[in-house]
């Protein structure tokens, strides 16, 4: 069996998505998701212009020796523009394999753990009032698991807050928009919505909070504390991780469960954080680490230490991302819970698929591959429109973390 054709296909039906769709000589096709928020023409390069050329002829069937031809082959390894470009592959070639083999995804990696997914809904408002209902708004459609970001006293464009009742998204324009940041204020206010939301809903549901890497790591440790009262699912993103110690520090000081990994794109980025068990939940999903291969490879080296998975899923990760990575949760032994932002109409147009909703949960589908595919029709009424994710600074000037 030989590759004999792949593309890279971008569009923009709502927001930007790289999809590279790969085609066979036996006439099966199979698609993975490319999108790198922000800087999606630099996967697709890497794809057109270094991938793809080595593709051709090539054995799909033999997914892990791409895998390492590409990893190990390019020389340069690791990066978000590279793991995002080999996980386009490596989704397209499992998803090959399923419809070859005529089974779903899960069961290529070993089948059911589990009967349904839990996933968490984003719960945003401008305000506490508004955040408050807005969670109330989750609760009612049926989630179990909600993250609560809200508008904060004083602080210009936080993160996490909706604009109207459109999903967020805050890729928003053609050069990156300047946002404010303030800790003391954030420190603030925070416990006093998750204290309001407790004091509204009791503690049925799981509530969850993402600090998108804005303290240093005394001060998380200070909100981890402030925040265990109201028994959080996790403090997200506490502090950059790129300095894995950072998280001794925190984890000595509070037991608010931490997740991180979003950024990540491959096992060294996790290993220390893992092997020495400063995190509760690893966040990397399958477009921006390297595909089910390597994401595999992350999440059972987490199983040894208890570290569950948790994956990303941003509407910045297309359904494709979405479709594969169900499979892998519904297959992944230390499975913990999946974000779940849903798409527009629009985009769930471009991209048909078989995965559903039902009362807090997501169900994977049953047809061969991870069972999303893309309407290229559709995909080309919608031509890319470059976006930006926004810059932070502090109010006197000071570039921050966004
Ligand atoms: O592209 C960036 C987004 O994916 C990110 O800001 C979303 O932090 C995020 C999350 O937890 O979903
Ligand atoms: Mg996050």
């Amino acid at each position: 069996m030989k590759i004999t054709s792949a593309r890279v296909i971008v569009t923009c039906p709502g927001r930007n998505f790289v999809t590279l769709k790969i085609g066979t000589d036996e006439g099966v096709t199979g698609i993975g998701d490319a999108t790198l928020n922000g800087r999606e023409l630099s996967v697709a390069s890497y794809l057109t212009d270094h991938v793809i050329p080595c593709l051709i002829g090539m054995d799909p069937q033999r997914i892990e020796d791409i895998w390492q031809y590409l990893y190990r082959g390019a020389y340069w390894r690791r990066g978000p523009v590279t793991m995002s470009a080999i996980a386009a592959v490596d989704t397209a070639l499992w998803d090959i394999k399923g419809k070859m083999a005529g089974m779903p995804l899960y069961q290529l990696l070993g089948g059911r753990s589990r009967d349904r997914v839990l996933v968490y809904g984003h719960a945003n408002g401008r305000d506490l009032k508004e955040t408050v209902d807005a969670v109330g708004k989750y609760i009612d459609m049926g989630y179990k698991a909600i993250r609560a970001q809200s508008g904060i006293p004083g602080i210009d464009k936080a993160y996490g807050v909706g604009r109207g009742d459109m999903h967020y998204e805050p890729a928003d324009a053609r050069l990156p928009t300047n946002t404010v940041w303030d800790t003391p204020k954030y420190l603030n206010f925070t416990p006093r919505l998750f204290e309001k939301l407790r004091d509204t809903y009791g503690y049925e549901r799981e509530l969850l909070h993402d600090v998108h890497h804005r303290l240093t790591p005394n001060e998380a440790a200070q909100l981890g504390k402030a925040l265990e009262p109201f028994r959080l699912f996790w403090m997200e993103d506490a502090t950059p991780a790129e300095n894995q110690e950072a998280f001794r520090h925190i984890r000595r000081h509070t037991t608010t469960p931490l997740a991180v990994g979003e950024v990540f794109n491959t096992i060294w980025d996790c290993k220390q954080l893992i092997e020495e068990q400063l995190i509760d939940y690893i966040r990397c999903t399958v477009v921006h680490a390297g595909g089910i291969t390597h994401l595999r490879r992350i999440a059972d080296l987490a199983a040894l230490y208890q570290v569950r998975t948790g994956s990303h899923g941003a509407t910045d990760n297309s359904p494709v991302c979405m479709g594969a990575a169900l499979h892998f949760d519904t297959w992944v032994p230390n499975f913990g819970i999946q974000e779940y932002m849903r798409h527009t109409e629009e985009t769930d147009a471009v991209f048909p698929h078989d995965y559903r909703f039902d009362d807090g949960f997501l169900h994977c589908g049953e047809a061969p591959g991870h069972g999303v595919e893309i309407d290229e029709k559709l995909a080309a009424k919608y031509p890319y429109d470059p976006a930006c994710l926004p810059v932070a600074r502090l109010e006197d000037g000071t570039l921050w973390n966004w």
